[in-house]
């Protein structure tokens, strides 16, 4: 009951894995997909930005090239009309022109003196260039507004600036970013940095505020547009707000599945155990033919499952479910007793053969050796010869021990023959390694027997490969004279197949062999027999 209970706690455990999963996936992959929106649409943001400063950038060109057909001209002249330039073009703190270092005119303050560095409160940056834009914290008329400042120095000492306020980029950068909560600045050549947004920037749990850097290829621009933390867990706890319910719907679904499932699992293993207790296991035997004898040499035992209302459980069903169950030992054990008391009522040669299929699982328990010896020791005195019938991959799990127990059984005289051979991953090398006494080579190659003239390469490579390792050879599901026929052609000694004779019940069996057993399998040459049923 002990392993029964542990069983079911575990299966608690992982319909609590089952519905946590869709959650954490989703939680994972929601952050992602937050953390890769945001930066999409920041990237985006900060791309505006940066075309608004450059289409801003192209106005004070412009106009600085409008300027330049009043080269030489003196301020008083063109004052009003430097005034009205600059009022009526858009962005424009002021307009003017330069003698050397000097502020020559000034559509704001007209025939101004000072210097150019004093008019922006800064030293000019030193370029080396005609063409030059910066940005500043401010100038003499609005200290406290940053602003930005292009000029154009002429080969002679004049020259021509424009001023632009700041106050435009700041509004569009408020207008753009305020509702995502985006900080954004901007500098010109490295200068003063035009700004706006919160300039909170603490972490949340574990998200950081990202920021993202570009650059004009066009002007000396930089732009820098930082998500704060906060905006990224907005974002996340939005895409979780869609996505969580559809991920509990996935959690439920998947829930109700793993219980389903461990509920079959647990339904396997009960239905097994009560019908062993239930005595719905019986046991068919399918005789096998010997060439050699021109009898019938043996048989072999074949598990069958009929529920109380008669419907039959198929055995490659039942038996996979055994195994993958941890029931196939239990199962084997079982038929080694109804085989015991089958076995009592036999009238049989010494020496007839009695096949049993051994799961790979079987062979690694301790209880293995134990197990086949009280069997061997309760029909003992029928003087059969046990053959153990094991798949290939029997022999690849823990070989060396495989074949120790193997070694023993075969000292007392028990055969070693290999089931299905051909079906499964395997090397070869074991038909060296482990003591062999038969191959069954599996109906599939069997089946390949298209005539008696027509080779057939890889059951013959089989069937040429016993001869050499002195192996005998069963041919399984034999199913036409045509079949049989080719075998023997090549020396296989031992045939099975409903051709030969269909599996059947234990009173079946004992009417075939008295009536049967001793009788040579005669191939009919013309046509085909119809099969007989059992
Ligand atoms: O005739 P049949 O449908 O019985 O066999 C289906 C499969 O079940 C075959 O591969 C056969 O080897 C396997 N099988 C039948 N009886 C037993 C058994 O008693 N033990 C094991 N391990 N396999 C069996
Ligand atoms: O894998 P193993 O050799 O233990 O399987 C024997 C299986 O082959 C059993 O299911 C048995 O009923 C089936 N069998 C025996 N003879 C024939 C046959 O001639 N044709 C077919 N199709 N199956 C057969
Ligand atoms: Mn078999």
């Amino acid at each position: 009951m002990l392993p029964q209970k542990r069983h079911r706690d575990f299966g608690w455990l992982l319909i609590v894995c089952a519905g946590l999963l869709p959650l954490v996936l989703g939680i994972l992959c929601t952050a992602i997909e937050a953390r890769h929106t945001v930066s999409q649409q920041q990237i985006s943001t900060a791309n505006t930005l940066l075309t608004q400063a450059e289409k801003m950038s192209d106005n004070a060109w412009d106009m600085i090239t409008e300027l330049r057909q009043y080269h030489n001209q003196p301020c008083a002249q063109i004052q009003d009309k430097l005034q009205r330039a600059g009022t009526l073009n858009p962005y424009f703190r002021s307009i003017g022109m330069l003698n050397g270092d000097d502020i020559s005119c000034s559509s704001a303050f007209g025939l101004a003196h000072g210097t150019l560095a004093e008019m922006m409160m800064q030293p000019p940056p030193i370029t080396g260039k005609a063409w030059w834009s910066v940005s500043v914290r401010g100038t003499v008329g609005v200290p406290t507004r940053p602003a930005v400042v292009f000029v154009r120095q002429l080969p002679d000492t004049s020259g021509f600036w424009a001023v632009i306020d700041g106050q435009y980029l700041m509004d569009f950068m408020h207008a753009i970013g305020e509702s995502r909560g985006y900080q954004m600045s901007l500098q010109f050549s490295g200068g003063a940095v035009i700004g706006s947004g919160p300039s909170d920037t603490s972490p949340e749990l574990y998200l950081k505020s990202e920021s993202y850097q570009t650059e004009s290829s066009r002007y000396p621009i930089s732009v820098n547009v930082t998500v704060p933390a906060s905006e990224l867990l907005k974002a996340w706890r939005q895409a979780l707000f869609i996505f969580l319910p559809m991920a509990a719907i996935f959690s439920i679904l998947l829930m109700i599945l793993t219980a389903n499932w461990l509920r079959r699992r647990i339904s396997w293993r009960d239905e097994i155990r009560r019908a062993i207790r239930g005595r719905q296991f019986s046991v068919h035997y399918q005789p096998v033919y010997s060439n050699k004898f021109q009898a019938c040499a043996g048989a072999e035992a074949l598990l069958r499952w009929q529920l109380p209302n008669g419907e039959m459980i198929r055995p490659d069903i039942f038996i996979s479910a055994a195994e993958a169950e941890g029931m196939i030992v239990p199962l084997t054990q079982h038929l080694l007793d109804l085989m015991a008391e089958d076995i009592q009522s036999w009238q049989v040669d010494a020496g007839f053969h009695i096949g049993l299929n051994l799961a790979a699982e079987h062979l690694q328990h301790p209880d293995f050796i134990t197990d086949i010896e009280q069997f061997a020791a309760r029909i003992k005195h029928k003087q059969l010869c046990i053959t153990l019938e094991l798949t290939e991959r029997s022999l690849i799990e823990d070989g060396e021990m495989v074949a120790r127990k193997l070694r023993h059984l075969r000292a007392q005289g028990m055969k070693v023959a290999i089931d299905d051979f051909g079906t499964g991953h395997c090397s070869l090398t074991y038909l060296l390694t482990f003591p062999l006494d038969y191959l069954k080579i599996d109906r599939g190659f069997i089946n390949a027997i298209e005539g008696l003239d027509v080779e057939t390469p890889v059951l013959d490579a089989i069937i040429n490969l016993c001869h050499k390792l002195e192996l005998d050879v069963l041919g399984e599901g034999v199913e036409t004279a045509t079949q049989f026929a080719y075998l023997q052609q090549r020396g296989v000694i031992f045939i099975q197949g409903y051709y030969y004779a269909r599996p059947m019940d234990n009173d079946q069996l004992r009417a075939w062999l008295s009536e049967q057993g001793h009788k040579p399998l005669l191939v009919e040459e013309h046509h085909e027999p119809e099969l007989h049923h059992s």
